[in-house]
């Protein structure tokens, strides 16, 4: 660990060359410990897996065009349904939030690096290995996986085949191997932040993204070991003939739910409460206001996950779950709202009235909050018992997701892309590019994942790749929004690639933002700081003349020529 303490210039280790120069690509494929090469590594490899999980969506969506099964065979749309939430989730979802936070959470607390370099090294590289191990299974015999995302026995312990390594066995390594990586790095992003702020970073100093991905890491810490547990189980049930979960030898399927819903439910808070760190430092920045509430939108978050461990059953309303267990977890689920609608009111106070630059990080955030807003809405009809019992199952489910997954966290992650990009690379992005591909994305979400929300309603169920013509009209819009989802990453990587090649360079604060990491150089050198920054105030002081630090001056580690 470095000193945590300390204020001293760190003298000769200020000899390195900066990271994200692009000359210097080939740090990226090292085992480095920087964890902003780290960050970067994350986010390039887990943006590859979301391209792939994509290419899966588009064959999803492609059979779905017609009523009949006429694309493809119906084994292979299971694996491809399976697949995609899969790699979604695990491929691109969760390291892509872990690869933000590397990067941004020991510059915004003002600290030199992450607690425990080598272990974050370690986590990282665990990722293409298990994807390796997935995208393997496609040579399985019997090919990959098919019992979609969450794995549910018994259907996940048919095994036509008889082989041992069959896709469902590489399935479940996959998965434990990702559980073990994100116990990982949660243990570290945790430790830093308890453990590594800069003088004077109190934690009401700390900036709200801080505050959003603490709280989403503990929520690793103690959900992780259920979903690891059960992918384990269901593992030697497989192959070693155990029957913690097999009815047909007096093991409880139901279980398994219970340890797969554990984790997952406060899962989506893992995903959704960096969101709304990003949402929080984006809207002060470009409504040049101070961020409504500060405080109470920071401890909302450890709210939310006190509540995210006792909701988990309202995945279960229609297992067999006895009444008074359901009206209970109804009623836990809708207490989530309290805290997440009082984070929705401190947005909107924060931009209302605010001189909005619509750049295209902000239009992603405005856009993906309004998206977040719907996703709310049909996540409170989905927590009352009735409605759940009607529409469980069916594309409703699909759609209410799809909005929070796709319209507030995919928009979302782009917005820090934008926002951070210059700061990543040191050059500016293309902000034509980027509003094309604002539009591309908006439109695309919305035909493709409203359209799902009538289909439930009228009954049409998920994880079909044949369906009744009546269901034909919105099934078409979908698919056309999906393949313009499809086209709007093209704008997206053009800008993302040609910009960090040849975009003008960016200064240190390029968006007259306030926040530790904006006061040293784009991109930061590899220590970070010189001197470590001594906090003096709260963040999101828009419109007052109060400074950050005492010593901005001494941030900067100058570079002798070599
Ligand atoms: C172009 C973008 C996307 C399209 C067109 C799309 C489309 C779909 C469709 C049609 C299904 C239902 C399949 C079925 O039930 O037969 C589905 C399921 C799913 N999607 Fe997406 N999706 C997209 C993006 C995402 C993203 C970004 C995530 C997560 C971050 C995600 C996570 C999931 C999950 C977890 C499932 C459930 C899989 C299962 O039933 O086991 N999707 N998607
Ligand atoms: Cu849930």
């Amino acid at each position: 660990m470095t000193n945590l303490s300390s204020v001293e210039p760190i003298g000769s280790l200020g000899k390195q060359p900066s990271p994200g120069a692009p000359e210097d690509w080939k740090r990226f494929f090292s085992f480095s410990t920087d964890h902003k090469v780290i960050g970067i590594q994350y986010i390039v490899t887990s943006f590859f897996f979301f391209l792939i999980g994509g290419i899966f969506a588009m064959i999803v969506r492609g059979e779905l065009i017609t009523p009949e099964a006429d694309l493809v065979d119906r084994t292979v749309y299971n694996a491809m349904f399976t697949l995609h939430g899969t790699v979604m989730l695990f491929l691109w979802t969760f390291p892509v939030l872990a690869g933000l936070a590397n990067y941004l959470v020991p510059l915004m607390i003002g600290a030199r690096d992450m607690a425990f370099p080598r272990l974050n090294a370690l986590a990282f590289w665990m990722v293409p290995v298990f994807g390796i191990v997935l995208m393997g299974s496609f040579l399985a015999p019997g090919g990959p996986a098919q019992a979609g995302w969450w794995s549910y026995p018994p259907v996940s312990l048919q095994n036509p085949t008889g082989a041992l390594i069959s896709g469902q066995f590489l399935w479940l390594l996959a998965v434990a191997l990702s559980g073990v990586s994100s116990i990982l790095g949660a243990v570290n992003i945790v430790t830093t932040i308890i453990r590594m702020r800069s003088p004077g970073m109190t934690f009401f100093r700390m900036p709200v993204f801080v505050w959003a991905v603490l709280s989403a890491q503990i929520i690793q810490l103690f959900g992780l070991p259920a979903l690891t547990a059960g992918a384990i189980m269901l593992l030697f049930d497989l192959t070693l003939g155990t029957s913690f979960f097999d009815p047909a030898k007096g093991g409880d399927p139901i279980l398994f739910q219970h340890f797969f819903w554990f984790y997952s439910h406060p899962a989506v808070y893992v995903i959704i409460l960096p969101i709304f760190g990003i949402f929080s430092e984006i809207f002060p920045v470009y409504a040049r206001k101070p961020l409504f509430g500060y405080k109470v939108v920071a401890i909302s978050s450890l709210i939310i996950v006190g509540l995210s461990a006792i909701v988990w059953v309202h995945h279960m309303f229609a297992s067999g779950t006895p009444g008074w267990m359901r009206m209970l977890f109804m009623f836990s689920t809708m207490l989530i709202s309290v805290p997440t609608g009082i984070k929705v009111f401190a947005w909107v106070a924060t931009i209302w009235g605010g001189k909005l630059r619509l750049t295209s990080a902000m239009l992603f955030g405005l856009g993906g909050l309004v998206m977040f807003v719907f996703a709310g809405i049909t996540g409170i009809m989905l927590a009352a018992v009735p409605v759940d019992i009607h529409v469980n199952n069916t594309y409703f489910v699909v759609g209410h997701f799809h909005y929070v997954i796709y319209g507030a966290t995919v928009m979302g992650i782009y917005a820090a892309f934008y926002h951070w990009f210059p700061k990543m690379t040191g050059r500016m992005y293309n902000e034509g590019l980027g509003k094309l591909h604002f539009a591309l994305t908006f439109i695309g979400a919305n035909l493709n994942f409203f359209p799902m929300h009538p289909l439930g309603l009228q009954g049409m169920p998920r994880r079909v790749a044949s369906y009744d013509p009546e269901f034909a009209f919105w099934n078409v819009v979908a698919s056309i929004g999906a393949f313009l989802l499809g086209m709007s990453t093209l704008p997206f990587i053009l800008n993302m690639v040609g910009s960090w090649v040849q975009g003008e360079k960016a200064p240190a604060n390029p968006w007259r933002a306030i926040g530790i990491e904006w006061l040293v150089s784009s991109p930061p050198s590899h220590e970070n700081f010189e001197q470590l920054p001594v906090v003096i105030a709260e963040p999101y002081g828009y419109g007052k003349s109060e400074p950050l630090v005492s010593n901005p001056d001494a941030l900067e580690v100058i570079h002798e020529p070599n």
